[in-house]
């Protein structure tokens, strides 16, 4: 596969309701998509891919336009030099930038879903699935009232979700969970995220988590918190998850042998694309640490390959990955993800991320679309 053109697309998106996290409120996303324009030996084939920066860098540092920056200036002029022709040659290709993990993962997506199509071969074939559907859950942000919470928990479980995650921050943590205990009983899964709005004064709040019976608490401390975070792996009974603190495989692996996280939760985006990912699955399931897939409020694009590698056998707990109308009236994909009655979405199973771009609702929501030449290196 030749690597022609690569364009870049910042399209702006309603969520259906606001999102809101220890860290803010998001109300729309604003998201840089990838397209790779490649010719196979069949002929001309793309391929799409989805970078999960936030608009501000409030979840980690990398944050929408900063993603388009790096991309246009320090990815692509390195992805044209190096010739790259197989997804498997990206990251090395990119490796020199340090970190923008998110906005590598977007473009190793596309070429991925480029080759895979040109091969006529599925995402979830390529990374190993295991199963044709997966569980997932809802994760519900911080809602004016702990009543509005019970309420849109409680809609979520009859539309089926395998488990419902909350966030939490100060404040918003003993009761919202004493509640829904309480109203909604104690045979759903349930699990709370701080993204890492407490510190190691807090424990005694956190300690008051165990008698909910969560499934785990996710990224209680700052992402740099790692002796502060096997203090509390000692200290609580309900299971610690680590998201924002895994930002590639290195620092998983410190966190495996130090024994500073009960769980690992693997979002491509974060770690530096799916093929990381994959790889990350396989030593947590070497390490028998349990792991699930998180998500980033993605569109049909980004959701696809995470339902593909969400389809591998050491992801055993629920992920975030709901379906499309959780998130968006209108996904910019022509088969946009639903939940089966028994609380799962199906694996795509087509050529590439197994899924078809809408061109004229993209069109209808784009905002920026930039070309950039391989003939036009600097
Ligand atoms: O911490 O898991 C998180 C959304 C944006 C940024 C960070 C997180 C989240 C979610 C949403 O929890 C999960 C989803 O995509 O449904
Ligand atoms: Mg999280």
């Amino acid at each position: 596969m030749d690597i022609g053109s690569v364009e870049l697309r910042r399209i702006e998106l309603p969520l259906v309701t606001p999102f809101q996290t220890s860290f803010g409120t998001w109300t729309f996303r604003d998201i840089l998509l990838v397209r790779v324009l490649a010719t196979g030996p069949d002929g001309p084939v793309e391929g799409w891919g989805e970078c999960v920066a936030g608009t501000q860098p409030l979840y980690s540092s990398e944050y929408t336009s900063a993603a388009e920056d790096v991309t246009v200036d320090h990815l692509l002029p390195r992805l044209f030099a190096a010739r790259v022709r197989h997804a498997d040659d990206v990251a090395g290709a990119l490796e020199e930038v340090r970190g923008h993990r998110m906005a590598k993962a977007a473009v190793e997506a596309a070429v991925l879903d480029a080759e895979l199509r040109a091969a006529g071969r599925s995402m979830a074939d390529h990374l190993g699935a295991t199963v044709d559907r997966v569980p997932v859950g809802v994760s519900i942000g911080i809602l004016p009232t702990i009543d509005d919470l019970v309420a849109t928990a409680a809609r979520h479980l009859d539309e089926g979700y395998a488990r419902i995650k909350v966030k939490i921050k100060p404040g918003w943590d003993v009761e919202p969970c004493r509640r829904l205990r309480a109203e909604l009983g104690d045979d759903f899964g349930l699990q709370v995220d701080a993204n890492a709005a407490y510190g190691p004064g807090d424990v005694d709040t956190l300690r008051a988590l165990d008698e909910f019976g969560l499934l785990l608490i996710e990224q209680p401390y700052p992402e740099e918190r790692i002796v502060d975070n096997i203090e509390l792996v000692q200290a609580l009974q309900t299971p610690v998850c680590l998201d924002e603190t895994i930002v590639d495989e290195a620092v998983c692996d410190d966190v495996l042998r130090l024994g500073a996280a009960d769980v690992i939760n693997i979002k491509p985006g974060r770690v530096g694309g799916h093929l990381a990912g994959k790889r990350m699955h396989d030593a947590c399931l070497a390490a028998g640490v349990p792991v699930w897939h998180g998500g980033m409020l993605e569109t049909g694009i980004g959701r696809a390959p995470n339902l593909a590698l969400a389809a591998l056998p050491g992801f055993t707990l629920p992920g975030d990955i709901s379906a499309a109308a959780r998130y968006w009236e209108t996904d910019v994909v022509t088969e946009p993800a639903v939940l089966e009655p028994d609380g799962t979405i199906r694996v795509p199973r087509g050529p590439g991320i197994g899924v078809e771009v809408d061109l004229d609702v993209l069109a209808s929501v784009t905002t920026t679309a930039t070309l950039h030449h391989a003939g036009f290196t600097r």
